[in-house]
């Protein structure tokens, strides 16, 4: 078995991924050519590292990297971002989004923009694509649950969207709304959360050149399982704040009640910040598993503080975090 050495130097088994079957059939025959010679070892690595990337059947989106802004960890395999995924208007199992959300149109898509704002107006999608030079940047996502994926996402800082819509004295926090149609999303006839599914940030956290208007990944448009087709990238947060498929996006004065925090008040609070110390109130939060980790020589790794976006920090200073959580 080829071992593969992960940035945090444990050990493990290269091929845990889950392979598709054609893709799996032209490996073996690649390997096969490789045993005899027929192709160079630099080659079959070559290859089997454009399989973790595979592309799909989505448009491509031109972008360049942002290396200030990128992790250096090892890239969850697309086959695993694009189906383990969390979006419970598809329904709650890990595997119901990718199964179920084909059936969500995402164009004509708009995104209205309003309150507390000089200028609102209603992006559609090739104006939201326009906006500003689209980036990749690599983002570690660690969910609430304890596990994490590394992502190459595509899209802009969303302080580009400020810029433009000019919010008022009066604007202290951004409310995000997201799709919610029974037509096109199944759980949404279910009472888990409260739809629509609903978001927000302090303006100045909204601000925050981390905080990552989201149109692709892996050089692609986002799959409908993932958000399609524009969300929130908030990568120093637990992943339910990066909300999904936004509609409206809202300058407000007060504080937004969020979909996780009414439903559950004393387990997700406003701010959800990833941080080892707090522990939610069922389990600690002190570590997680890294998705495509999972063979049995594999390691919980430590859960970092803001999960190691530290450039964060002043936006909290002074702030008592168990208290604000
Ligand atoms: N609209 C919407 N957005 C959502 C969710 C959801 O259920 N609905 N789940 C959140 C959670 S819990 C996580 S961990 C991330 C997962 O993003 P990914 O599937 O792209 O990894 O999306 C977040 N955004
Ligand atoms: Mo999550």
């Amino acid at each position: 078995m080829l071992i593969k050495r992960s940035p945090n130097g444990i050990e493990l088994p290269f091929s845990s991924e889950i392979t598709p079957r054609a893709v799996f059939e032209a490996r073996r025959s690649f390997i096969r050519q490789a045993a005899v010679g027929a192709v160079s070892s630099a080659a079959l690595l070559e290859m089997m590292n454009r399989e973790a990337f595979a592309q799909g059947t989505h448009p491509k989106l031109a972008a360049k990297l942002n290396p200030a802004y990128s992790a250096l960890d090892k890239q969850t395999a697309y086959k695993d971002a694009t189906t383990y995924n969390n979006f419970y208007e598809f329904g709650t199992d890990k595997s119901d989004p990718a199964q179920n959300a084909g059936t969500l149109r995402t164009r004509p898509w708009t995104v209205a923009i309003e309150g507390e704002v000089k200028k609102p107006m209603t992006l559609d999608l090739d104006a939201l694509l326009k906006l500003a030079p689209l980036e990749e940047r690599v983002y570690r996502l660690r969910c609430v649950e304890g596990w994490s994926m590394v992502i190459p996402w595509v899209g802009y800082s969303f302080s580009e969207i400020i810029k433009k819509v000019e919010p008022t004295g009066n604007a202290k926090y951004v409310e995000f709304i997201t799709l919610a149609d029974n037509k096109q999303m199944p759980g949404v006839g279910s009472r888990v959360l409260q739809w629509p599914y609903t978001e927000g940030l302090r303006i100045d956290e909204a601000n925050h050149p981390l905080a990552l208007l989201t149109l692709g990944m892996y050089g692609e448009t986002l799959p409908n399982q993932n958000g399609a087709p524009v969300r929130m990238v908030l990568p120093w947060k637990y992943g339910f704040k990066s909300a999904k498929s936004i509609v409206k996006i809202r300058f407000v004065k007060d504080q937004p009640r969020t979909s996780w925090n009414l439903s559950a008040p004393s387990e997700y609070g406003f701010y959800s910040n990833v941080n080892p110390n707090v522990d939610h109130p069922r389990w600690s939060q002190a570590s997680e598993r890294r998705i495509g980790e999972d063979g049995f020589l594999a390691r919980k790794r430590k859960t970092l503080m803001y999960n190691g976006y530290n450039d964060v920090a002043s936006l909290y200073a002074g702030m008592d975090l168990k208290k604000f959580f």
